[in-house]
């Protein structure tokens, strides 16, 4: 080593620290690159990859720059480094296994996924990942052995501020950026993908730090005794079911479809084309819509905010509202104790659950609050045969997506509760533009409109396609399928735009019309019923669970649950959105103005009686909205005894191999497994008839049409 020479601005502390910044920024990067799947789309996109290990890893590292002392100076820089290098090289291993990056309550052990890891750790590693931590002994050896010369003077305070001050504008720059390419990053925090992509692992982290510390001060001072309001609400606000559907349902395989971002103004729509023709957008739905067989609602809004699905879904599945800022499920799914439906089903009636998604399971933290919610099998994007033709940004298209299903389904024991996100009709609604099959698009001013019809439309074929499949395998008869829409797909500031095609003008749009598009649709298709019809009822996402419940036969009155039964004499007809504003069957408050139903028009001098009703409403959302809040919050579950039901250890669930555990499960019940593989005694696959995507694009012959049993 005596001969080896360092170049000398090595021998500087600065240059030392420059070293070290350069060599974690490269790690960094070779770890986007070729470990992480960040899903990068744009030149910008990658130009903010490139710079956002810099500003964390220059701030951190100028700590040591403060340390005047020789030694303890170097000291510090490599402790630092050390560090950050070893939390970037656990997420790459961490990754491997489990597609996502290790968050604070990972560490402290209380989601129990870090011992899943122990075990399988070994064969996580690659030869190449003595590159990662090689320079950890290297370092230290060279600096030891004076290769490396510490410089003996201190850096100046004023320059050590100057490396910290300009760190903290490459970060200001940098979160600039993200901001500008994915808005509302930090409130909404849709994935940790996209908080790694944007800002890297160190601010993910820390990020990630003050969340949970936030949510565990809350969590840490709620005690039992919370629960005393919470239960008078809910007792105070049930709605006994209706004796005459109590039930009917009962034991039948539930089968979810959920509907992205379909709005109920869709319903029954004819997009007029430039010669005058009209093209009715979702036919099929609207056939199903208006069966005899189907308890549809018109009535029904979304509930959501900023975590949009993933609030939707919380509101479904547990008749509880998302939280006012960001997502539910990326906060506290992976933490709080739920009842939700499919745990409930399972303890109650012996239901088999499963979740099935194009899109990689840690988008909104599914995996992790999927467990928690008692899903026995997750089906993500893993599953599934997704390629460049097939998919988009938020995973695989509705058809093959159904398609697929199928083999994963087929071996579900029944009872099941089962649940289906589909996702092409997302927005940018960009995917089905000159489609050969054409839909046509709209004409107006903004893309995002002209486009929603024709994806809403495919995903209208699609969902027919697998009622086409469920029919031929017999699992139709079997089962209560459920199709809602999760969330508007046309945002409020667009609607001006949209109202000439809904016979209004731009002029005379109000935020009343602004109200009334937050209408979804909202179907339980029981088939063999012929009491169903379209409700007029009025309610939200957060009425689903009990409403669902009744007609299954279970008592919901044991459960914290915040909504009421739809098809209940006794049901309120409130309906809350998650922003205080309301709707009821006459009056709507929407924007802090209060309008009439019937005539659209704003009231301004409401009356004493009136003003009256209307504080009562706004309390009574208030209530609503915030026991929702005090439960999530506080994780008020953990403490609930009163339904009876078994606190879920996320341990015990693995979504790795479903198939195998599917399979598993039926060669040892044998003759018992009522999968409907081992009724039929073969694979239904065959029974799927689908067009592809590209055949669709005209380049493929379609599948042959499957014989139908
Ligand atoms: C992503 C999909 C979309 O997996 O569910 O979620 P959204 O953007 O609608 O909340
Ligand atoms: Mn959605």
């Amino acid at each position: 080593m005596k001969n080896l020479k360092s170049p000398t601005f090595l021998n500087k502390r600065l240059g030392f620290y420059a070293l070290l910044t350069f060599l974690l920024w490269a790690k960094s990067i070779f770890a986007y690159l070729f470990e992480f799947n960040l899903g990068i789309e744009s030149l910008r996109q990658y130009f903010i990859l490139f710079l956002n290990p810099i500003a964390t890893t220059m701030f951190l590292l100028s700590i040591a720059l403060y340390v005047r002392r020789p030694k303890a100076a170097y000291r510090t820089m490599l402790f630092i480094y050390a560090l950050a290098t070893i939390l970037l090289f656990s997420n790459v291993v961490y990754y491997r296994e489990f597609t996502d990056f290790i968050t604070v309550n990972t560490l402290l052990g209380t989601g129990k996924v870090a011992s899943g890891l122990g075990e399988s750790a070994i064969r996580l590693f690659r030869p190449y990942d003595l590159l990662f931590v090689l320079d950890l002994i290297v370092l230290p050896i060279l600096l030891w052995k004076k290769v490396i010369k510490r410089e003996e003077r201190p850096v100046r305070a004023r320059m050590a501020f100057a490396m910290t001050a300009l760190s903290v504008m490459v970060f200001s720059a940098n979160l600039f950026l993200a901001e500008a390419d994915r808005p509302e990053l930090l409130t909404r925090t849709f994935s940790r993908d996209y908080l790694i992509k944007y800002l890297g692992v160190n601010a993910f982290t820390a990020y990630d730090g003050i969340q949970t510390y936030k949510t565990n001060q809350v969590r840490a001072e709620a005690s039992p005794n919370d629960l005393t309001e919470v239960e008078a609400y809910v007792k105070d606000h049930y709605a006994a079911p209706n004796d005459d559907l109590y039930g009917i349902a009962k034991d039948k395989n539930v089968i979810y479809i959920h509907l992205e971002s379909l709005q109920q103004f869709l319903i029954d729509y004819k997009l007029t084309d430039e010669n005058g023709q009209e093209h009715e957008v979702t036919p099929f739905i609207n056939s199903i819509f208006h069966e005899n067989s189907t308890f549809s609602f018109d009535n029904f809004f979304h509930q959501v905010k900023a975590g949009k699905t993933s609030d939707a879904e919380t509101l479904l599945e547990n008749s509880l509202f998302g939280l006012n800022q960001g997502s539910l499920f990326t906060q506290l799914g992976g933490k709080n104790t739920f009842q939700a439906a499919p745990d409930i089903l399972k303890q109650e009636a012996g239901y088999t659950s499963a979740a099935f998604h194009g899109n990689s399971g840690n988008f909104w933290n599914r995996t992790e609050t999927y467990k928690r919610f008692g899903y026995d099998y997750f089906f993500d994007s893993s599953y599934y045969d997704v390629n460049e033709d097939n998919s988009f940004q938020y995973g695989l298209h509705d058809k093959p997506f159904f398609q697929q299903s199928v083999k994963y389904l087929e071996h579900l024991q029944q009872p099941f509760y089962s649940k289906f996100i589909a996702v092409s009709n997302h927005y940018p609604y960009s995917e089905f533009q000159n489609d050969e099959a054409g839909f046509p698009m709209a004409k107006t001013g903004d893309e995002t409109i002209n486009g929603y019809f024709a994806t809403a439309n495919y995903l209208d074929k699609a969902v027919e396609e697998f009622f086409n499949y469920l029919k031929a395998s017999g699992l139709y008869d079997n089962s209560v399928i459920v199709m809602y829409g999760d969330h508007y797909g046309i945002s409020t500031s667009r609607n001006p735009e949209l109202a000439p095609l809904l016979g209004k003008t731009k002029e005379s749009w109000t935020n009343f019309d602004n109200a009334q598009m937050q209408r979804v649709p909202y179907m339980i298709h029981v088939p063999g019923q012929e009491n169903g019809g379209i409700n007029h009822t009025y309610g939200g996402e957060v009425d689903a669970l009990p409403t669902l419940l009744h007609l299954l036969g279970i008592d919901s009155s044991k459960y914290i649950q915040l909504g009421q039964d739809l098809l209940s004499p006794e049901n309120d007809q409130l309906v809350a959105f998650r922003s205080g504003d309301y709707v009821t069957p006459d009056y709507t408050y929407y924007g802090g103005s209060l309008y009439d139903n019937h005539t659209g028009f704003m009231v301004t001098a409401p009356d004493e009686n009136l003003q009256a009703k209307a504080d009562g409403w706004k309390q009574a959302v208030s209530d609503q909205l915030s026991t929702s809040d005090d439960i999530n919050n506080g994780d008020l579950l953990r403490f609930y005894t009163g339904s009876g039901m078994e606190t879920i250890d996320p341990g015990d669930y693995d979504y790795k191999n479903g198939l195998q555990q599917l399979q598993k499960t039926e060669s040892k019940l044998g003759e018992k497994s009522t999968s409907v593989y081992s009724k039929l005694g073969t694979s239904t696959e065959d029974m799927y008839n689908t067009q592809t995507y590209k055949q669709y694009h005209g380049t493929e012959e379609p599948a042959p049409t499957p014989v139908q049993e």
